[in-house]
């Protein structure tokens, strides 16, 4: 057995419609499969599996404009909140088996609901800051963040179901870490707000360590909710995703900012996202990608690479 006092409840959303490309809404499923719950116990911490909403409506809807589904990504959040908020209410750290990026949406919003204000780390090739007036795909996981933002209320138009929706979340507590494919609409937002970002340029020239350190460094003493989706990961890695981008981050990158946040003892709530199996192109593709998302997430919840402490009352057997 292995000390650590951390409890974890995992919630499951199998949602897809943030996005045109099936299969992401296996993700939940294929992250259990790979062993997540078992990992986490055998380092110690007390699981709570709250298996999978229901999140799917079968019935097609129209696009509003150029958005698509808005209200099924509306209703979808607004469970996946209300389901963050009672896994926080047990005093669990919530992780957020997505699913695509859209649901960072409810998750934050129902991580902030039940803990007050949060620093917000998003680990993402992608800024997902787009508005519903900015977005040129009309996918809502490129937009997740305007919604969430203060100061971005003004510009953010009333949509169906998501009235529930209200921003909870300051510029000023917001980190980007990994981006490399950003819209020039999300690059003017990142601008005008002043929001701390370190791009893949960054990570090149500081390296992760001293990325984290100004990280942690920079944001004020709050939980921190980390936002991690797999693409921000190198493709040659992470490749069955719905939107991969050449250059992201290696695995030992991505696992040590895990670990580093881990380490604050202010990790509170946890998104990993845009896992979608029908985008590998192989077995070993695919594997690859679940694989490096159970690391990130034991990474979040205590797992170290040097191995983790026994219990102070452990002795050691003698023959
Ligand atoms: B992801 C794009 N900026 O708005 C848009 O994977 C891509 O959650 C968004 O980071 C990528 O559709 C969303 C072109
Ligand atoms: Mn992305
Ligand atoms: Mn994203
Ligand atoms: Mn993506």
């Amino acid at each position: 057995l292995v000390s650590n006092s951390r409890s974890v409840g995992i919630i499951g959303a199998p949602f897809s419609k943030g996005q045109s490309r099936g299969g992401v809404e296996r993700g939940p499923d294929l992250i259990r499969a790979a062993g997540l719950v078992q990992r986490l116990q055998e380092q110690g911490c007390a699981v709570k599996d709250y298996g999978n909403l229901s999140l799917e409506d079968a019935a097609a809807e129209e696009p509003l404009g150029e958005l698509k589904s808005v209200r099924a990504v509306g209703s979808a959040n607004r469970r996946l909140s209300d389901a963050v908020q009672a896994a926080k209410k047990d005093g669990h750290t919530s992780v957020m088996l997505g699913g695509d990026h859209s649901l960072a949406i409810g998750s934050i919003h129902g991580h902030t609901t039940a803990v007050g204000p949060l620093s917000v780390v998003w680990v993402d090739a992608h800024a997902d800051i787009n508005t519903p007036l900015t977005t040129y795909t009309g996918n809502f996981h490129g937009q997740p963040m305007s919604f969430l933002l203060h100061e971005l209320r003004s510009y953010i138009p009333p949509l169906p179901n998501f009235s529930w929706v209200k921003p909870c979340v300051s510029a000023r507590d917001l980190v980007y870490i990994g981006l490399r494919d950003v819209d020039p609409a999300e690059h003017h937002i990142l601008k005008l707000l002043g929001v701390k970002a370190f791009s893949m340029s960054e990570v090149d020239q500081l390296g992760v360590a001293r990325v984290m350190e100004e990280t942690c460094d920079y944001l004020l003493k709050k939980p921190i909710h980390l936002s991690y989706d797999i693409d921000a990961i190198d493709p040659s890695v992470t490749p069955a995703t719905g939107t991969p981008v050449t250059g992201g981050l290696t695995y030992r990158e991505g696992v040590y900012i895990s670990e580093y946040l881990c380490q604050t003892g202010l990790l509170s709530g946890v998104d990993l996202v845009e896992v979608n199996p029908l985008r590998g192109q192989t077995e070993e593709a695919v594997q690859s990608t679940v694989n490096t998302a159970v690391s990130v997430l034991v990474s979040c919840l205590g797992r170290v690479r040097e191995g983790n402490p026994v219990p102070a009352d452990y002795r050691l057997p003698e023959p």
